[in-house]
């Protein structure tokens, strides 16, 4: 641990939600951040870091910025507080933790949390043992990734993909609903170089993105039309000849039910569907057929809708019927958060009663509606009113008088605003974590390189404490934040190995290395070794069965379809206080003219759920019929204090309980200019609903 006054250059790693994992090289002055670069510890990441964490210190030194725990003073949501001592507030909400508890049950108490920007000390380590040793409900953390992850452990038992670095080596890159330059910018000199030996490339997104307009092919579907898209291409492999045939029989079980899945998905059928042409189709299907290695991107717009599990699983499918493993370069990439094989509540050493469950996506109405009610909220590690679906429900829950919320933050977020209690967190700078990746096959070992600023603190530290003045520690509670990464690691693969390259370089390889070729490197983590096409039990949870196709739920009220991508400035929602710029929603010029609506006009996006009030953007980047709202905006980045979340739905997907944000359906309408809400004056008055 660094003392304040300390100078030096000191070695980090970024946990942000982000597949890359940097390593960081940061240098600090008297105690303070003044310079924040790439390292070549982590071989993708290989010294390049993004805007964000390059001016990391507005946010570590920011005016939003939390240095004291806090007490609300005025109305709920009013944000106005006062500041009081960390004994106090500790006393205060451990008070009313066992008070809640003793009066309506530990169920009455929920934690939302999700912790896509933190490591393994910071999420999934003391905040669980205080909460399953409370009998708190539990939070199924379900916002990201759970659709395709259900079809990745169920089709591979999530097996490591193709590296990114071996990207090079590919032929054929499809990157399939990603958007690597802003979401994961490692991957775009690969596919830069491989492009240089010849590779060709193929985007499936709604959008023209930047790697879309430079592709040899941009298959421009409609948003949560993938399903029918995939489907077509294994109909057409197997129909044609084209599928491999020896790697189906000798590596893959399910192959019959999927076939007959496919079946009806010509791909002229599939061309109405997708709203795309047929031919098009038919010459992704020949390019993919006849290319090798072909590796295929999947990334997290095909998940956000109703279909989005099946159609994850499909695209997971075709690698494994054309026949495209065993190569470097080839095969698929999803999340590779399964190279670790880590258990986090084997390594917390609790495990959960079996306390109700609430599905993050639905917060908002277990915060209205649930019976029994939930009376103690403790958000860490998340902004839910500025990100979970159905924001005017989250809201609602934020603002019940007897709901006691405790927030857990570094910064002051549109969240936080509504807390009885706020806590001051450290940032990843000014505590140890330890860091695996979803994208990068590296986990980091990360100690603080500056003090905490002003009296902010460790999740590790606070959680700890918490179990203590509970009476609910105990006597082999790891007590540092080194002894809890020591457990961690213990849990890991070979320790010994990790705990090593950890020690040495500071980043390690996981066991399967940093560039396995699968069926060569690595098989299937399923029981039998083997890719299951077809798993049962995904059938049995789909509501139309696995590779079901739901249709559209375009009301004709409501005819455009709402997309809510990554941007370039903020992780979801974080560094959202640090721009104050407005957001557009950006409209095809046939539906703008249509409305009669120009670039940079006031307008009305709504649905049932409620209205978002901004400029528009017009631009043929879209496809007629979708808009888009960067998802993570702030309050204040719109003229209403509503955003994209108040109109995406808390319907679930196919598979995971994921969520449908991009099954958002909207009408959009010319309105005058009115001033933007000052920040902080979003109240209960601005208008929620329509009627
Ligand atoms: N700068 C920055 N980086 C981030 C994040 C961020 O907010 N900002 N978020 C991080 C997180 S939490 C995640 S999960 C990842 C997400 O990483 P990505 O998956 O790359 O990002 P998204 O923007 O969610 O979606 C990617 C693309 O999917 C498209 N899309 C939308 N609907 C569909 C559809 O139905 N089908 C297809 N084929 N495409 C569709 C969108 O237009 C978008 O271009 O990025 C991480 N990295
Ligand atoms: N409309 C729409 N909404 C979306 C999406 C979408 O596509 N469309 N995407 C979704 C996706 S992919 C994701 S992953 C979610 C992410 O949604 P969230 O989980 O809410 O993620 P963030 O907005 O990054 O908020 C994380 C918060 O945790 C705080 N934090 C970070 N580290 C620590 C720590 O160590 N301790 C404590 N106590 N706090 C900390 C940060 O300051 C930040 O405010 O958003 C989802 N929301
Ligand atoms: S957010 Fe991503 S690109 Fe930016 S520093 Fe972190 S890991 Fe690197
Ligand atoms: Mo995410």
């Amino acid at each position: 641990m660094s003392t304040p006054g300390h100078s030096g250059r000191r070695e980090s790693s970024c946990p942000l939600d982000c597949p890359d994992a940097c390593s960081l090289s940061v240098e600090v002055e008297d105690g303070r951040i003044v310079r924040i670069t790439g390292d070549h510890r982590n071989p993708l990441t290989a010294g390049l870091i993004c805007g964000k964490v390059r001016r990391m210190s507005e946010h570590v030194y920011g005016a939003e910025r939390l240095v004291t725990p806090l007490r609300r003073r005025g109305a709920k949501g009013a944000a106005r507080f006062e500041a009081i001592g960390w004994d106090e507030a500790l006393e205060l909400v451990a008070d009313r933790l066992s008070a809640v508890r003793e009066r309506w049950g530990g169920e009455a108490i929920l934690p939302v949390c999700y912790g896509g920007s933190n490591g393994l000390l910071s999420q999934d380590a003391a905040d669980c043992r205080l909460f399953a040793r409370l009998g708190a409900s539990r939070i199924d953390r379900t916002v990201c990734a759970a659709p395709s992850g259900a079809a990745h452990r169920g089709l591979y038992g999530k097996m490591p993909g193709v590296a990114l670095t071996d990207y090079v080596h590919a032929a054929l890159i499809v990157i399939w609903g990603a958007n690597p330059e802003v979401s994961g910018l490692h991957l775009v000199p690969r596919i830069e170089a491989a492009r240089k030996r010849g590779a060709r490339l193929v985007v499936i997104d709604p959008r023209r993105t930047g790697l879309a307009s430079r592709a040899d092919q941009h298959l421009a579907l409609r948003p949560g039309t993938d399903l029918p898209l995939a489907l077509a291409v294994i109909r057409w492999l197997l129909s044609t000849a084209r599928a491999d045939e020896p790697f189906l029989e000798a590596h893959t079980t399910g192959l019959d039910a999927l076939r007959q899945r496919a079946e009806p998905w010509t791909f002229e059928r599939a061309a109405e569907t997708c709203g795309i042409e047929a031919d098009a189709i038919a010459a992704f299907a020949e390019l993919y057929a006849a290319t090798s290695p072909a590796v295929i991107r999947l990334g997290w717009g095909v998940e956000r809708n109703r279909n989005g599990g099946s159609a994850a699983a499909a695209i997971l499918a075709l690698p494994a019927v054309a026949g495209k493993f065993g190569v470097r370069g080839g095969g698929v990439t999803a999340s590779n958060s399964g190279a670790w094989d880590h258990d986090p509540l084997a390594a917390a050493g609790e495990c959960w009663p079996s306390t109700r469950v609430v599905n993050l996506n639905q917060v908002g109405r277990a915060l209205t509606a649930a019976e029994p009610p939930v009376r103690l909220l403790f958000v860490y590690n998340c902004n839910p009113l500025a990100t979970l679906p159905a924001q005017q429900k989250v809201r609602a829950g934020l603002a019940r008088e007897d709901l006691f919320t405790v927030v857990f933050e570094q910064v002051m977020t549109d969240t936080a605003r509504w807390a009885d209690v706020v806590l001051p967190a450290t940032t990843f700078l000014e505590h140890t974590e330890l860091n695996p990746s979803y994208g990068a096959l590296a986990m980091s070992l990360a100690p603080a390189v500056i003090a905490p600023v002003g009296q902010a603190r460790s999740n590790h530290r606070v959680f700890t404490e918490l179990c203590r003045r509970l009476g609910l520690a105990r006597p082999d509670d790891p007590d540092t934040e080194q002894q809890a990464a020591a457990a961690v690691v213990r849990s890991v693969g070979d320790p010994a190995a990790l705990a090593a390259e950890l020690q040495s370089n500071g980043v390690a390889a996981p066991p399967c290395g940093n560039a396995p070729i699968a069926f060569v490197d690595v098989f299937p983590r399923t029981d039998d070794r083997r890719i299951h096409l077809f798993p049962p039990h995904l059938d049995a949870e789909a509501p139309a069965g696995l590779y079901g196709y739901r249709e559209d739920p375009a009301p004709s009220t409501y005819p455009l379809t709402l997309i809510t991508p990554a941007e370039s400035r903020r992780t979801s929602s974080t560094f959202g206080q640090l721009s104050r710029t407005l957001a557009r929603v950006e409209i095809h010029p046939d539906d703008a003219a249509a409305r009669s609506i120009g670039d940079g006009q006031p307008v009305r996006v709504f649905n049932d759920q409620g209205e978002v009030l901004c400029p528009a953007r017009v631009t043929a980047a879209l496809r007629p019929g979708v808009v888009s709202l960067p998802k993570g905006l702030w309050s204040h980045h719109t003229l209403s204090g509503t955003t994209a979340n108040t109109l995406c739905p808390d319907s679930l997907a196919d598979l995971g309980g994921g969520a449908c944000f991009n099954d958002a359906r909207v009408e959009i309408e010319k309105t005058e200019a009115t001033d933007p809400p000052g920040c902080g004056s979003v109240s209960t008055s601005t208008p929620l609903r329509k009627e």
